[in-house]
């Protein structure tokens, strides 16, 4: 999009702006200091959140839809001018195809864009693969069929390395369907020996994420089905290995805010996939079911990344992971991105101090008070104030919109691309 373009939406929406931020300086001391965070505070687009989501019944493209990875990297250069919150994007493989890896790398500092943790695929069969991970990958019973999956994540890191990528992270859809389908003990062992392997051929400045998940698509049990089992594997294979949280992998009403606050105790939180959810994994735009949550997350994330002295920018793996039936996915990243920082900024502004004592006091009504009290504030002109300053656009979705971007994208690609993803 055209800077000037910006600027003249900039201006229209300025008088506006001025008077809501105003207000809020008024109130409240250390705005100041919350912006300069959240100037700094960066997420990662996943790359297969740019096409439109689907579900096992159906997929509707919304048209225009990237191609190919370059025009993935140009969506995401796109929101990052709009909100300048989204400077970074993770790839999946082999749903990303990198042909020419020093031109992707230019490419996505073109935009501002560099590359978050790179994310392998040992849950899908791919064309011309030797062995099938229909019965799982890293924990199969067969030597030869968690090497090929190995070789894949080490594969993976290659090409991470080549983008200037610092994590790998790992899902696997490994577990059972059916009772007695598998030994609980030797598919843990199975696992951590593979990941111990893959670990083995991690760059000393990199991560590697464990990501969990209670269910799906195994139904009976998940052999990184929970943030404990992620912990052991963590612990086990050392210093740069790390939980990641995505939220939607709980069991109905998992007090997240706990899981995150302990896994930071310990060091051992590495990242998070945000999205929203009702029953499910449903890959929701985040903070659009359960906002408070999502504060009450963040608001255990900043208390326990002060306490440890984190800086949180760079401290952990930020990162979305969600994907859409229904919205322009475009519209649906800009909203999420827009719940995140608003949860962050919440979460800044809670009165720390005051809460402690609370706390300490047993006065339970008044801790309340003060978490509520942050929750309910509209942090909205701080958030807009911080993406004014790096040269975002006041209201980005509304600026998309007055664009017609989605009408410009279906002329340049069609109205039929589909993306590559789930
Ligand atoms: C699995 O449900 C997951 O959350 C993992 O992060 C995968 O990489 C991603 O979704 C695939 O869509
Ligand atoms: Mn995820």
């Amino acid at each position: 999009m055209e800077k000037h373009h910006i600027e003249l939406h900039n201006e229209k929406l300025q008088a506006d702006h001025q008077r809501r931020f105003d207000f809020i300086v008024s109130e409240y001391a250390h705005v100041e200091e919350v912006i300069s965070k959240l100037i700094k505070f960066q997420l990662a687009i996943p790359s297969w959140a740019i096409g439109t989501g689907g579900t096992r019944f159906g997929r509707f493209s919304i048209g225009g839809e990237p191609r190919n990875l370059e025009e993935k990297i140009y969506d995401i250069g796109l929101l990052h001018q709009l909100n300048r919150a989204s400077g970074a994007i993770s790839l999946h493989i082999p749903w990303d195809e990198i042909n020419n890896s020093h031109a992707i790398k230019a490419l996505a500092a073109h935009y501002d864009l560099h590359f978050d943790a790179m994310n392998s695929n040992t849950f899908q069969d791919q064309q011309g693969q030797v062995y099938s991970y229909k019965f799982g990958s890293l924990q199969h019973v067969n030597k030869a069929v968690r090497q090929q999956a190995i070789e894949h994540n080490i594969e993976v890191i290659h090409q991470g390395k080549a983008l200037g990528s610092e994590s790998l992270t790992i899902w696997l859809a490994d577990g059972s369907c059916f009772p007695g389908q598998l030994n609980f003990r030797r598919a843990f062992q199975n696992t951590l020996e593979s990941l111990q392997e893959i670990y083995a051929a991690l760059p000393d400045n990199w991560k590697m994420f464990i990501e969990y998940k209670a269910f799906e698509p195994n139904f009976y049990s998940a052999t990184v089905g929970d943030w404990g089992q992620s912990l052991l594997y963590a612990n086990k294979l050392g210093a740069k290995a790390y939980t990641l949280v995505d939220l939607g992998h709980h069991l109905p009403n998992a007090n997240i805010e706990q899981i995150v606050s302990l896994l930071l105790m310990e060091d051992k939180l590495g990242g998070f996939h945000f999205n929203d959810s009702r029953y499910g994994d449903d890959d929701l735009t985040a903070g659009c079911m359960k906002p408070y949550q999502l504060f009450l997350i963040f608001n255990e994330l900043v208390e326990g990344m002060d306490a440890k002295g984190t800086d949180h920018a760079t401290g952990l793996g930020w990162m979305i992971d969600a994907s859409h039936n229904v919205k322009d996915p475009l519209e649906d990243l800009l909203q999420s991105v827009e719940a995140i920082m608003l949860a962050y900024t919440q979460a800044l502004m809670v009165d720390r101090h005051a809460l402690t004592i609370a706390q300490q006091e047993n006065d339970v009504v008044r801790c309340q008070e003060i978490l509520q009290h942050a929750f309910r504030t509209d942090v909205r002109a701080i958030v807009q104030e911080a993406r004014l300053r790096k040269g975002g656009a006041a209201q980005p979705l509304a600026l998309y919109r007055e664009q017609q971007i989605r009408k410009k994208l279906i002329n340049q690609r069609g109205s039929k691309t589909v993306a590559i993803g789930l």
